[in-house]
């Protein structure tokens, strides 16, 4: 068994986005184009000599083949051990359990996350760092800039290592561990959560159905709600990771999981619905007729957080990405405690946890998560309302309507264009960023005067850790009253380009609490509209989905 020194050329467009490197299985096939972004990661972390990495995926199309590769590449680049999710599998929030729990140098995660898998689908990579947690762009820009100039990678021609036996072999002087997917994970949780509460909760009959999407977390929630916490059998649906999810587009929201939803909304609806993403880390929490918007799940989290008993001492502060809804921000104030103001990928979170400043972190694209990792993490989250259910006898109804009428409610939606022609969804951020000297005080709205423009910005964030400072990260435009419409472009889209508007506006009034969400926004669409141009510039007359 030799090492070999490749050679190679530099493929344009290998810089990580939102959430690592994304982009369709066919371009991730091109021969050294994976092993050019690996041996891109390996050169910018330098000498490994010693050091333990963590590697695992989604279980998407490619999954096994990515992992040989960067095995027998972490060989040649001397990292002492490897430890490999079973079958190349670990959700993304596992995989950050792991590196914490083993103390590993940092890890790499194989996923494309809810992106649509299977050969025509797509695939994806990202590093993370010793603290678990995706790298900071620091890393992603020094990687990126490592790839333009790439001529060769090292790489080891051993035969393939066994992934599907538990137990340890040798690839040239590095040790590949293959670890049970789940064990770290599911001890992690056991600590945070009532589990006792949470089995006598399901010994008493509470139905609930868990919608795996065909994607990771099918083996974490079959092992921990139907092992550990006795639910019945049959509660986890779709729990086999499949590599093309069965044709599931893994995205945990009303649209993407209809399924669950109609089951909901029908007569036989259990108690609790629940449903995570291709990779783990994302979670819808749904009740009887009634789905949770993350937004307000982040703040109902952070309302009961004492109940869990691992958050039973209270919560240090929270944070959240700018586009997700200020309602987490009204219960920081209640408890006294700060709230960040964020943009949106996990990366930025990692500091503020790092440095004790918040527990609970969220994003409005059904992201949660704490400080117990440095990934969002779907079971958590879903553990976590479960705990909150056991605790207060309430449903998921009460405990949202009851925050309401507390807090007030952030009517609160998201319309996604996607595949939108990229030039032109340029050119709408553009203008609109010319247009927003010319805003503030403005009367805008049918009739004018229905809302006046307070702010009309682009989010820029300086991190209160290490001052780095991220530039464009959405242009908002924030009304007198605290409504807001946020446009960005998504960066974690693999055709064309996706434009994401948001949409939120406050009531306090419980007597107007049961308006359709849409129905409630509908003027802060008309002027997201009118104020982008987005019809005209990109011939779209409606969002490909809106959650
Ligand atoms: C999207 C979401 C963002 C999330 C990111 C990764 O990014 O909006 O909140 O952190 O996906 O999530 P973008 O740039 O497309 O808006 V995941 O579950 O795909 O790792
Ligand atoms: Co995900």
């Amino acid at each position: 068994m030799t090492i070999h020194t490749v050679a190679t050329t530099p493929f344009a467009g290998q810089r990580p986005g939102t959430s690592g490197l994304r982009k369709k299985v066919t371009e991730f096939q091109q021969p050294g184009y994976l092993e050019n972004f690996v041996e891109a990661i390996f050169l910018t972390l330098g000498d490994l000599t010693g050091q333990t990495l963590v590697l695992g995926g989604d279980g998407r199309y490619f999954n096994r083949s990515a992992i040989q590769t960067i095995l027998h590449m972490a060989a040649a680049h001397g990292v002492a051990r490897v430890l490999v999710g079973q079958g190349g599998i670990l959700s993304t929030p596992a995989v950050s359990c792991v590196i914490r729990k083993h103390g590993a140098f940092g890890g790499i995660v194989l996923s494309a996350s809810h992106n649509p898998g299977g050969p025509d689908g797509d695939f994806g990579i990202k590093y993370n760092i010793g603290n678990g947690g995706p790298a900071p762009e620091k890393i992603t820009e020094a990687v990126y800039s490592q790839t333009q100039g790439l001529l060769s990678y090292r790489i080891s021609d051993a035969p393939p290592v066994n992934l599907d036996t538990i137990g340890t072999t040798q690839l040239e002087g590095m040790q590949v561990e293959v670890i049970d997917s789940v064990a770290d994970y599911a001890e992690l949780m056991k600590g945070l959560f009532d589990f006792d509460a949470i089995r006598a909760l399901f010994a008493r009959g509470f139905t609930m159905r868990f919608d795996g999407m065909s994607a990771v977390s099918g083996p974490y929630a079959k092992a921990i709600l139907e092992g550990m916490l006795g639910a019945p059998a049959g509660t986890v649906i779709n729990g086999e990771p499949l590599e093309d999810f069965g044709g599931h587009h893994p995205d945990p929201n009303p649209v993407n999981a209809a399924e669950l939803i109609a089951l909901m909304n029908g007569p036989d609806a259990p108690e609790f619905g629940a449903a995570s993403d291709g990779d783990g880390d994302r979670n819808m929490i749904v009740g009887r007729g009634i789905a949770v918007t993350p937004s307000d799940s982040l703040a109902i989290i952070a309302a009961n957080a004492t109940l869990a008993p691992g958050y039973a001492a209270g919560i240090k502060g929270i944070a959240r990405s700018m586009p997700t809804s200020t309602a987490a921000d009204r219960v920081a104030q209640a408890l006294g405690i700060a709230c960040f103001e964020t943009p949106t990928g996990w990366k930025y979170f990692g500091n503020l946890m790092d440095a004790g400043m918040v527990t609970l972190c969220g994003e409005e694209s059904y992201g949660t998560g704490s400080d117990h990792v440095r990934e969002k993490d779907g079971l958590w989250a879903v553990l976590f309302w479960l705990n909150i259910v056991a605790a207060t006898g309430k449903t998921v109804n009460q405990l949202v309507n009851e925050h309401w009428a507390r807090f007030g409610r952030n009517y609160y939606s998201r319309h996604d264009y996607e595949a939108v022609d990229a030039t032109a969804a340029d050119a709408m951020m553009n203008a609109l960023r010319d247009k927003l000297p010319t805003l503030e005080g403005e009367a805008l709205g049918e009739g004018m005067g229905n809302y006046r423009v307070s702010v009309a910005d682009e989010f820029v964030y300086t991190d209160p850790v290490d001052h780095s400072v991220a530039t464009q990260q959405g242009v908002r435009i924030i009304m007198d009253d605290g409504s807001r419409i946020v446009f960005r472009l998504s960066g974690t889209g693999t055709e064309g380009a996706t434009i994401r508007v948001y949409l939120e506006r406050y009531e306090a009034d419980p007597a107007h609490h049961n308006l359709e969400t849409q129905e409630a926004l509908s003027k802060l669409i008309a002027i997201a509209d009118s104020v982008s141009e987005l019809r005209q510039r990109t011939g779209r007359q409606q969002p490909s989905v809106i959650t």
